[in-house]
Formats: structure tokens, C-alpha cells, sequence
């Protein structure tokens, strides 16, 4: 069987009702796994079983808010029962808020941190004692360019990015004797509902500023799709990633290789 197949692995993937989440289930469906994954509405489950069911995809959708410690331990606990347990976990899930440092409330900086890393924490304490009985498992967290840089307004993100950098590290030193290998994904700039308010048309007919700014910054001279980050992510999802632990790969089309272009 090859390194990259998945099959007979269940995934479960946080937030994957859309965007990146859905986009790297869907892979991992191709590859083999069976797909579980949650989101905070239970609209949002029905809709992205619709989603999955388009692409021929059986999923199985749980309504969960991955801040809720005790909800999430009794979501893992119907889903070892139900599906089997969790070999892959991603934690996609995530917010943003966009607001100057000094006109954040400290209630909004707390609520980037609960989700972008307080739950990451949450989720993994909660697969990684099956993964131990079974004797394998992998974690890869969805990481950020904001795990390595800042810009204006996105100190809460890029705290809790930095933090989920840290936190994939120490992951991988306490529980790499285990056989669990736990990664990052660091995707650059991806065209989904998070980013589009950095990429709409101006009343003048024109391109965001941020937008041509983030093209001037990427070698590959475009905004990276969420199917640019499927391959990463079986990777780091399969057997050919045994030895591969602690490691952010960046998926960005070289931005953190480049200084910009020349304006
Ligand atoms: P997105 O389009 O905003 O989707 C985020 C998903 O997370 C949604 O399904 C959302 O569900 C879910 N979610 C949010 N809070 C949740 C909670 N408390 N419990 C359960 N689910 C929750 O974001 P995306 O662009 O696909 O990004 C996915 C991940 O990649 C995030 O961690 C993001 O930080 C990271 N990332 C994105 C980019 C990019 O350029 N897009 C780049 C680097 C990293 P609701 O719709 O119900 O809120
Ligand atoms: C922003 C963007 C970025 C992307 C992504 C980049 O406002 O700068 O939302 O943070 O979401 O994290 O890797």
C-alpha cells in the first residue's frame, strides 16, 4: 500500500464545513479516510454534508464549538463510539479579528486566543489518549504567515498563530516516543470567506490595495487556493510523514522566501 494512502484512517478536521477545512477533507477522502468533522451551527453540518455528498464524499458532521472543553470531550467520545478512533487530527477551525491593538478590547484579543489555540489545545488533549492505546497518530495544526510575521491589526491572530506554532512543537517533543507526529500547516494568503474582505473590488472599479499588495509579495504571483494545500496535508497525514515531527510547513507560494517586489 502506498505511503500516502489513508485508507481505513478516520480524520476528523475542526471548522471543515468550507474553506481550507472542507478543501483538505476532501483530499483526505480521495486518499482513502473516513471524514468526520464539526462546526459551531448545525446548519453548517447539514450544509457541508450536502458539500462532501456533492463530491461523493460520505462525511459524518457533529455540532460542536471547539472552545467547549467539555463539548468536544463528549464529541470525541460519540465519534470513537460511532466512527472508530481519531487518526488524524486537524485543527483547521479559526477566527479572525481585524482591529488596531489599542482599539482591541481585551474580551476580543481572549476570544482569537480561545479559538485559534486555546481549543487546538483542547482538541488535542482529547484525541491524544487513543492515540496512544493505538499506538499511532498525527496531528497537523493549521498555522498562519502570522506565525512568523506581523501587520497591522491581527495581534491577537498572530499571538495565537505563534502560539499554535509552539504548541504543534511541544506536542511533537512530549508525545513523539508515542508514535504521534504532530505538524503545522502554514498557508500563505488563500482565496476563502476569511480573506475575502482583503480582496474585494473597490467602488472604483479597482483591486484591493491589500490584494495587489499580497500579489507584489508572493513569488507565485497569485493568492493560493485551498486545493493548493492538499497535498501538504496527506502528506503530513500519511505514513510518509513517520519521521516528520515539530516541522510548519509553509504552503505559501514563497512570500516568507521573498522581500517583495520592487514597487
Ligand atoms: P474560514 O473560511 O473563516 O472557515 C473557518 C471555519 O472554522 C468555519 O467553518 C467556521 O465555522 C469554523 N469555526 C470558527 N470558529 C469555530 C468554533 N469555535 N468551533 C467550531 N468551528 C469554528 O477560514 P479559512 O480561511 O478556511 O481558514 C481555516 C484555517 O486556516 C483557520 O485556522 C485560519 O486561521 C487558517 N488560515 C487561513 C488562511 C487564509 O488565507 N484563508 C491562511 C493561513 C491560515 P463558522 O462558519 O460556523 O464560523
Ligand atoms: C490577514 C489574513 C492572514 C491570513 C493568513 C495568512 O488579515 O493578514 O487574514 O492572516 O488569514 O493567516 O497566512
Amino acid at each position: 500500500m502506498s505511503k500516502f494512502d489513508l485508507t481505513g484512517k478516520v480524520a476528523l478536521v475542526t471548522g471543515a464545513s468550507y474553506g481550507i477545512g472542507f478543501a483538505i477533507a476532501k483530499a483526505f477522502a480521495k486518499a482513502g479516510a473516513t471524514i468526520v468533522f464539526n462546526d459551531i451551527k448545525q446548519e453548517l453540518v447539514d450544509k457541508g454534508i450536502e458539500a462532501y455528498a456533492a463530491k461523493n464524499i460520505t462525511a459524518h458532521g457533529y455540532v460542536c464549538d471547539v472552545t467547549d472543553e467539555t463539548a468536544v470531550n463528549a464529541m470525541v467520545a460519540t465519534i470513537e463510539k460511532e466512527i472508530g478512533v481519531i487518526d488524524i487530527l486537524v485543527n483547521n477551525a479559526g477566527i479572525i479579528k481585524r482591529i488596531p491593538m489599542c482599539e482591541m478590547s481585551a474580551a476580543e484579543f481572549r476570544q482569537v486566543i480561545d479559538v485559534d489555540l486555546n481549543a487546538p489545545f483542547i482538541m488535542s488533549k482529547a484525541v491524544i489518549p487513543s492515540m496512544i492505546k493505538k499506538g499511532h497518530g498525527k496531528i497537523i495544526n493549521i498555522c498562519s504567515m502570522m506565525s512568523e510575521l506581523g501587520r497591522e491589526t491581527v495581534s491577537a491572530y498572530a499571538a495565537a498563530k505563534g502560539g499554535l506554532k509552539m504548541l504543534t512543537k511541544n506536542i511533537a517533543s512530549e508525545y513523539g516516543a508515542y508514535n504521534i507526529q504532530c505538524n503545522g500547516i502554514g498557508p500563505g494568503y488563500i482565496a476563502t470567506p476569511q480573506t475575502a474582505p482583503l480582496r474585494e473590488i473597490q467602488p472604483d472599479g479597482e483591486r484591493h490595495p491589500f490584494d495587489k499588495f499580497i500579489i507584489a509579495k508572493t513569488p507565485a504571483e497569485r493568492w493560493g487556493t485551498p486545493e493548493d494545500l492538499e497535498g501538504p496535508a496527506v502528506f503530513l497525514a500519511s505514513d510518509a510523514s513517520d519521521f516528520v515531527n515539530g516541522h510548519i510547513l509553509y504552503v505559501d507560494g514563497g512570500i516568507l522566501a521573498y522581500i517583495g517586489k520592487q514597487p
